[in-house]
Formats: C-alpha cells, structure tokens, sequence
C-alpha cells in the first residue's frame, strides 16, 4: 500500500483568478481554437492580434487511486465577432465522470449538452454552484465586461475529449444582441453519425 498523501493548500488570487503554487498553467489563444467561433471572418481578423481567450491554473497534480483534480478557469473580456469568448468546451473521456464549478468573478453561461445534443444552460456569477452531471459537454462563456474566473472539481479519471465538441460545437451560442447578451440556436451544429 503506498503511503499517505499530504494534505495540501493552494490560494486563489482573486482579483486575477491565479492559484499560488500552481502546478501548471494552460494558456489559450485565438490561434489554438480560433475554428470555435461561428463568425469565421471575424476570427481571421482577429488572429493578428492573437488575444489570450482563458487561461486555467491546476492546482496539483493527480494523487494515485482516487483523486480529486482541481483549477481555476479565468476566460478574458471579450468577442469574435458577435459571439463572447469561451472555453473549447469538452466531454469527459470517462462519460461518467461529473464535475463541479463554483463561480468566484464576473458573470456568465455555462453551456452543457448530451451526446445526443440536447441542450442546457445555466447562469454563472459569483457564488452560483453547478453540478455537471456526467455525459454533459461543458463550456463556459464570458459574457461580462471583467474577466470571469471559475473554479472547478472533477475526479482525476475524468479525462477530457475534446473531439466530440470541436466538431459538432454546441446547440447554442452566446451573442450580443442589442447590447446584450443572447442564446441563440447554431445554425452550424451538427451529431456526427454513429
Ligand atoms: C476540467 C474543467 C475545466 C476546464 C477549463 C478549460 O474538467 O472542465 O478545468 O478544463 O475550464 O476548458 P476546456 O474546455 O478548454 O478544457
Ligand atoms: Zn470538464
């Protein structure tokens, strides 16, 4: 039997969302799902400038056997075109692995869908606990004028599956419409067959 862990500590910055110590950082940009966005010109456009779209501090690393993973989320101001930026959004590898997410800054949506495309939204401002179930798709959308900085808790076999969503993208969008942020059907969503 191995022995015992440590017990551990990590603090949230959160007028920025960092963790210190952190045991990685994950940073993304434009350029690394720039093919996320509905509005593929405005994509283009806005690849010159290449702005950081979220960045996702983990706090340690997997313990053996059972464990808990967990991070903070911090997803920039901002647009592509009408849409408010957001994370790629993923299945769980392990389609019954759930998560948590705790909103700490900011203010959001929380974009969530089965496999089979059924769709599900949820409000995130500070304070607002959610609890994805597993075999729901997940991302969160930045809808505010501040950064929006989230926490979540997911068991270490989770894993992520990032194709599903890159491909089909989710039954919904997050625009401005009139100044303010809307849900509308994506007119390019699509199940891939099988
Ligand atoms: C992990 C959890 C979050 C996301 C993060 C970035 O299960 O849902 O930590 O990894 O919000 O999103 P994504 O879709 O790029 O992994
Ligand atoms: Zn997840």
């Amino acid at each position: 039997m191995q022995d015992a862990m440590m017990p551990r500590s990590t603090q949230v910055h959160l007028e920025n969302g960092a963790l210190e110590p952190a045991a990685g950082t994950i940073v993304r940009r434009l350029s690394d799902m720039a093919d996320h966005f509905h509005d593929q010109e405005a994509a283009r456009a806005l690849l010159a400038e290449d702005p950081v779209i979220y960045r996702v501090y983990m706090a340690w690393e997997a313990d053996e056997g059972y464990a808990w993973l967990t991070g903070t989320t911090v997803i920039e101001p901002g647009r592509v075109g009408d849409e408010y930026f957001m994370t790629k959004g993923h299945f769980h590898s392990a389609q019954d692995a759930p998560e948590v997410y705790y909103t700490l800054q900011g203010e959001g949506m929380l974009l969530m869908q089965t496999r089979g495309g059924e769709p599900r939204e949820l409000p995130l401002q500070p304070g607002a606990i959610q609890y994805i179930p597993g075999g729901w798709a997940h991302r969160a959308v930045n809808t505010g004028e501040a950064a929006l900085i989230f926490l979540a808790v997911w068991p270490r076999e989770a894993g992520h599956a990032y194709a599903g969503v890159s491909e089909r993208g989710f039954p919904r969008l997050v625009v401005v419409r009139d100044g303010h942020p809307a849900l509308v059907e994506n007119p390019g969503f699509e199940i891939e067959a099988g």
